[in-house]
This record gives structure tokens, C-alpha cells and sequence, in this order.
């Protein structure tokens, strides 16, 4: 889709000079400026005020070096960052990512991303992301130690419970929390609230384990009842087998779907019968081993080596829980043809533009990622709350707030793409409600 308005047509055009090489930013700015037309075309003041100019250069980049040493004793040195995007409405919040393919372009993704799927979240949080491209994979629990001190002691000067609380993405769960908030309460000798995602014994939230796969499955259900559909007797399909994935599966479950079909970056299984999530938590939690050991689980199951082939399985709803552009046009068309009627992206950015094309001339039901996973970082907001109350919420009390959460965040959705002429479009619609109240935020605090 190309850009009606010469004033948005210059604003990416400059995002792509300004930021040469990083494909998957220009990716994600792209697809919000498309949906943001209408409303720039209806209120001037926007441009007037420089404010998408703005929206699309973070606040500042931290880039920095972490060394640390290995079990051989050989020196390692990997690179760290953290992209402090838009503090308009809260401090920044997102998650820290360790994999070997981070590098700037996916941090600036994925905190500009941040800021709308935070502001959908109707609490008072920013955006931003980091993390480093060091592979906890392989790795013995004191080198990701070594590591994560290490990461901590500079991104300490950085953050604080007011200015910028990060949590965990792609490789970095409990673990990995665990030894980087030790290291910040050390070296700054105060207990506060300043990550998300800790231990249930040191100011973690319940439920903040399960809320992104939870939520995704509390917002797929509004959507498809909204649209006479429920996930009572579907067939599901889902990819990865991390935290997202684990959490989304056995929610599904409970609301009555039967999920097939699972992966990580080696291959997939197929289970007709259903998924034994307990093999798969035991596997993936505990042992952190392949997805393939499920073989071993349920004999009768089938592993296939490759990723994107769990897209050609019959379902009825498909939930991409793994990565960025992990099902492309050719996997959107085999979702089509065959009878998939629903996707909604637990991962951020699972699908490629081409793809998001397919699921919307087919008519899809497509719940974008900024809507459908927000319930992680909402429950990481209330994790804050909890924290700065110095009291905890009981499981079922966090779990009712993240629900509700969640099916405000698709009605908001719902009405704001209807409100702007395109009913249905939940991506746009998504895009459209997060970006008010920063806008709304940003034009209230003049030339910042
Ligand atoms: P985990 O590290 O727990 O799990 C990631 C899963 O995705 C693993 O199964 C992993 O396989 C697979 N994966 C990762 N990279 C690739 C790749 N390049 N190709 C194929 N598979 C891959 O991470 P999460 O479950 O936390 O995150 C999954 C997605 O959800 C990410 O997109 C993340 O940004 C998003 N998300 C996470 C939230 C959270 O609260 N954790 C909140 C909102 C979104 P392998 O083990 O082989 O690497
Ligand atoms: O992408 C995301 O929203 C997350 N990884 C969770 C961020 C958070 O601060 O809980």
C-alpha cells in the first residue's frame, strides 16, 4: 500500500535514510504509518506539530559493550542495548531479548511496537526494548550469570522504577530476571520494583508467567465471539514452544480448542490427539531441550525438521508464538486453503505485510501482535502496582484484571477501526487507538 499523503510518504522515507540497514524497524514504522492516514488526514494539528516526526525517533539509544568470561576462561564480548522510545505516557517498559539475531533494527522494532501495545494496555507505561546478541543456548547457568551481571552493571545506570523498567522477551525468563535484578539490588542498594518478571519469592507478580499467552487466548476468544465463532471444539496451531507458546496452549485447552501442533527454531511436532502440554513444560522448562524429545513423550507423534512447514497443518486457528515474520505469504495461503479462519500473533510481528495482505483479502479474523499480546506487558504493569504498593494480588485476582484488560483492549480495538471506516480491520484499529492517547500526550507537552 503506498502512502496518500506527501507528508507521510517524507516522514518513512527519512526513516529509511536515518536508519539505514535495519529492515525490520522500517518494517514496523511502515505498517503503522499506513494505518495512521486517516487520522493525520483528520487532524492537522499532528503534522502541525511535528508529532509523527517525533513518534518514529526514539528518545535516545543505548548502545554498550558486555564482557564476561566464559567456563574455558577466555573472555567473551557481546554487544548490549536498550531503546528508550516514547516516555509520553509512563516510563519506559519492555522486555530485554538475548539472541545471536539481535542487533539494533530488532531492539528499534520491537520498542517502537512497545509504545502502541502499552498504550492499548490503558495503564500508564512507555515503550522501549533491549537486550544483546549473546545466545543463552549451550550455555552453563554461571556463564549466563557472568553475562547477565555483566549486562546489569551498565544498563543500572540507565534504568530505575520511574524511568525505565524492562522484563523478559525471546531468552530471557526467570532465570536470567533472577540473576540481573541480584545484580542491580547490589549495586545500587535498593529493593524496588525496577524489572518485571521476578521470582514470586522477590516482588514477582502471579500469573505474570502465564499473562502473554493467557491474554492472547483472553482476546482471540472476544474476537471470535464478536464474530460468532469461540475456541470450543477448534483445531489450533501453534509455533514455538516457549513461554508464550506453553501459556497460550494451555489456555486454549481450558477454553475447549484442541492444539495439534508445536515448534522452535529446529523443527515441529504433530499431535492429532492433542498437545501433553505436562511433556512439553517438562521438556522445555525443566530439561530446556528440544521440542523433538516430545517424541519420546507420545510415540505416536510426528517431528518434522524446519519451522514454517507447521503452517501447512489443517487448523482452524493459528497463534504464531515464536518470532518476527515467521509466516510469509506462501504460509498465509496454506493457512487459506485450508479453512483456517483465524490468526492471532502472540509473537511480535509473526507475519510478514505479504501475509497480513492474505489473511485481510480472505477475510480472516487477524488480531494484530500490539493488541493480542499485550497482556504480558499489562501484567507487568500490574506487577508494578503490586510493587510499589508493597503488596500482592492473589493469582485469581491478577488473572480477572488481565482479562478484562484484554477484552477492553479488542473492543477498543473493534471501535476505533470502525470509527476511522475500516470495521473489521483490527490491525489498523489497534494501531489507531494505541497512537491517541501518546499523541494526545505528546501534543500536550508541547516541543519535547
Ligand atoms: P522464549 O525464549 O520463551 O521462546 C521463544 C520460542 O520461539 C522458542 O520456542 C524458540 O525456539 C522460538 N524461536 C525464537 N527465535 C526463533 C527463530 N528465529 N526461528 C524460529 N523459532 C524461533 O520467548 P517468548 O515465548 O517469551 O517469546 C516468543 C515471542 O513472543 C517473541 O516474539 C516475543 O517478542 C513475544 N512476546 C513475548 C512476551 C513475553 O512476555 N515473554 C510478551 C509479548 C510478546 P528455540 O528454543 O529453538 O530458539
Ligand atoms: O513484547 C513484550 O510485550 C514483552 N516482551 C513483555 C514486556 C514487559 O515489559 O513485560
Amino acid at each position: 500500500m503506498a502512502f496518500k499523503t506527501e507528508y507521510l510518504k517524507e516522514v518513512m522515507e527519512t526513516v529509511i535514510k536515518r536508519n539505514p540497514a535495519q529492515p525490520e524497524f522500517h518494517q514496523a514504522v511502515r505498517e503503522v504509518l499506513e494505518s495512521l492516514e486517516p487520522v493525520i488526514i483528520k487532524n492537522p494539528k499532528l503534522q502541525e506539530n511535528g508529532i509523527i516526526e517525533s513518534l518514529v525517533e526514539p528518545e535516545r539509544v543505548i548502545t554498550f559493550r558486555v564482557p564476561w568470561v566464559d567456563d574455558n576462561g577466555k573472555v567473551q564480548i557481546n554487544r548490549g542495548f536498550r531503546v528508550q522510545f516514547n516516555s509520553a505516557i509512563g516510563p519506559y517498559k519492555g522486555g530485554l531479548r538475548f539472541h545471536p539475531s539481535v542487533y539494533e533494527g530488532i531492539i528499534k522494532f520491537l520498542g517502537f511496537e512497545q509504545i502502541f501495545k502499552n498504550s492499548l494496555t490503558g495503564l500508564p507505561i512507555g515503550g522501549g526494548k533491549g537486550g544483546s546478541d549473546f545466545d543463552p543456548k549451550g550455555k552453563s547457568d554461571r556463564e549466563v550469570m557472568a553475562f547477565c551481571q555483566s549486562f546489569m552493571t551498565e544498563l543500572s545506570k540507565h534504568i530505575g522504577a520511574d524511568t525505565d523498567v524492562p522484563a523478559g522477551d525471546i531468552g530471557v525468563g526467570a532465570r536470567e530476571i533472577g540473576y540481573m535484578y541480584g545484580q542491580y539490588k547490589r549495586l545500587r542498594n535498593e529493593f524496588t520494583g525496577v524489572l518485571t518478571g521476578k521470582g514470586l519469592t522477590y516482588g514477582g507478580s502471579l500469573a505474570r508467567t502465564e499473562a502473554t499467552g493467557y491474554g492472547l487466548c483472553y482476546f482471540t476468544d472476544a474476537m471470535l465471539k464478536d464474530n460468532g465463532k469461540s475456541f470450543e471444539g477448534a483445531t489450533v496451531v501453534i509455533s514455538g514452544s516457549g513461554n508464550v507458546a506453553i501459556y497460550a496452549t494451555e489456555k486454549a485447552t481450558q477454553l475447549g480448542a484442541k492444539v495439534v501442533a508445536m515448534s522452535d527454531s529446529n523443527g515441529y511436532i504433530y499431535d492429532p490427539e492433542g498437545i501433553d502440554l505436562a511433556a512439553v513444560k517438562q521438556i522445555k522448562e525443566v530439561e530446556r531441550k528440544r521440542i523433538k524429545e516430545y517424541l519420546n513423550y507420545r510415540p505416536n507423534a510426528t517431528y518434522t525438521e524446519g519451522c514454517s512447514g507447521i503452517w501447512s497443518i489443517k487448523c482452524d486457528i493459528a497463534l504464531p508464538c515464536a518470532t518476527q515474520n515467521e509466516i510469509n505469504e506462501e504460509s498465509a495461503k496454506k493457512l487459506v486453503a485450508n479453512g483456517c479462519y483465524a490468526v492471532a500473533e502472540g509473537a511480535n510481528m509473526p507475519s510478514t505485510p505479504e501475509a497480513i495482505d492474505v489473511y485481510q483479502s480472505n477475510g480472516l479474523l487477524f488480531g494484530p501482535a500490539k493488541a493480542a499480546n499485550a497482556g504480558g506487558v499489562a501484567t507487568s504493569a500490574l506487577e508494578m502496582s503490586q510493587n510499589s504498593m508493597r503488596y500482592s494480588w492473589t493469582f485469581e485476582e491478577v488473572d480477572a484484571k488481565l482479562k478484562n484488560i484484554m477484552v477492553n483492549i479488542f473492543n477498543n480495538t473493534r471501535d476505533a477501526a470502525a470509527e476511522y471506516g475500516m470495521p473489521g480491520n483490527y490491525a489498523a484499529g489497534a494501531n489507531i487507538a494505541g497512537f491517541l492517547k501518546v499523541a494526545s500526550s505528546m501534543m500536550a507537552y508541547g516541543v519535547v
